[in-house]
């Protein structure tokens, strides 16, 4: 009988080990496509918006199919949703999401993240990912925008961002 439980627990030890192996093993290949990612594989964006001088516009992987510049976008809440940003102008631009702008703060008064994430930063040639999960309390009317100095205001770098 303890021949037995042993034998089993042996086995039991053996299949674990193998698990974990089979882990380092995909985690210890950057590209591969086993590798293991905290959530979403950014070679599949839900959305690509394109960052330029002076607008955001959605369009495909490729750049193709634009839908506009500062023509705007929805995301959807209640799920994992990633968005990839992609600043393909010459000069730095910062991705806020929220509603009533305040150009002296250079943030929205009411920002779409509840105030932990206030933007993300971009060179002109850089490119991000943010990951959202936004709840479905956020539903609504909001907006993307660059507060760098001037880009809001003059340039009207700015397009409606809908929760849905
Ligand atoms: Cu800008």
């Amino acid at each position: 009988m303890s021949q037995v439980s042993l034998s089993r627990r042996e086995a039991l030890k053996l299949a674990g080990a193998a698990t974990v192996g089979g882990l380092v093993g995909a985690m210890g290949q950057p590209g591969s496509t086993s590798m293991v990612h905290a959530q979403k594989d950014p070679a599949k964006p839900d959305l690509v918006v394109f960052v330029g001088d002076f607008y955001f516009e959605v369009g495909d992987p490729d750049g193709k199919n634009r839908k506009g510049k500062n023509a705007g976008f929805s995301i959807p809440s209640g799920q994992e949703y990633l968005v990839h940003f992609i600043n393909e102008g010459k000069v730095l631009h910062e991705i806020h999401m929220g509603r009533k702008p305040n150009i002296g703060k250079r943030q929205y008064d009411e920002n779409l993240f509840g105030g932990g994430f206030l933007g993300l930063h971009l060179d002109g040639g850089q490119a991000g990912y943010m990951h959202l999960n936004l709840p479905a309390s956020q539903k609504g009317d909001w907006e993307v925008g660059c507060f760098v100095v001037g880009h809001y205001d003059d340039a009207k770098m700015h397009a409606p961002v809908k929760v849905v």
